[in-house]
């Protein structure tokens, strides 16, 4: 039996635009099943950012896409290693903003910066929406 091709990124993925979507979309094209490491609300605060919406609202709204096949919480930096075996990941994702910030996993996988979508974050739609 073929081993599927696991993607996984890591994010907030707060307020989810067309910059997460297309983040998403594309991960998921570089494989055949894609793992989402969810920012739980402690770990947003060390990386000092506030989520508008709640880890089981953004799970929910992520769980809800077509291309999102698994959402696991991601509450350390330092999960990433172990979550890459534990889950066989092929392909290891983020936006471009993070370039380099990785390298060192692509000794247990293929890492892929993708260009970040642009004039759109969840902070500027924040500010629009005045919440
Ligand atoms: N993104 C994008 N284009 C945008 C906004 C975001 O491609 N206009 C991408 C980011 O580069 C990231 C993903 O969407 O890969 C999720 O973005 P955030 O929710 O802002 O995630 P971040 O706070 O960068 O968390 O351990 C990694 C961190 O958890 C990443």
């Amino acid at each position: 039996m073929v081993q599927p091709r696991t993607v996984i990124t890591y994010g907030t993925f707060d307020l989810l635009h067309i910059g997460h979507i297309n983040l998403l979309r594309r991960a998921r094209e570089m494989g055949d099943y894609l793992i989402v490491g969810l920012s739980t609300d402690r770990f947003n605060i060390l990386k000092h950012k506030e989520s508008f919406l709640s880890f089981e609202d953004r799970r929910m709204i992520l769980e809800s896409l077509r291309f999102v096949d698994l959402v696991i919480p991601e509450d350390t930096w330092e999960q990433k290693e172990h979550d890459i075996k534990k889950y066989n990941v092929h392909t290891f994702v983020m936006g471009d903003d993070w370039a380099g910030n990785f390298d060192s996993l692509n000794s247990l996988c293929e890492v892929h910066y993708i260009p970040r979508t642009k004039d759109i974050s969840s902070a500027k739609l924040r500010n629009r929406l005045k919440i």
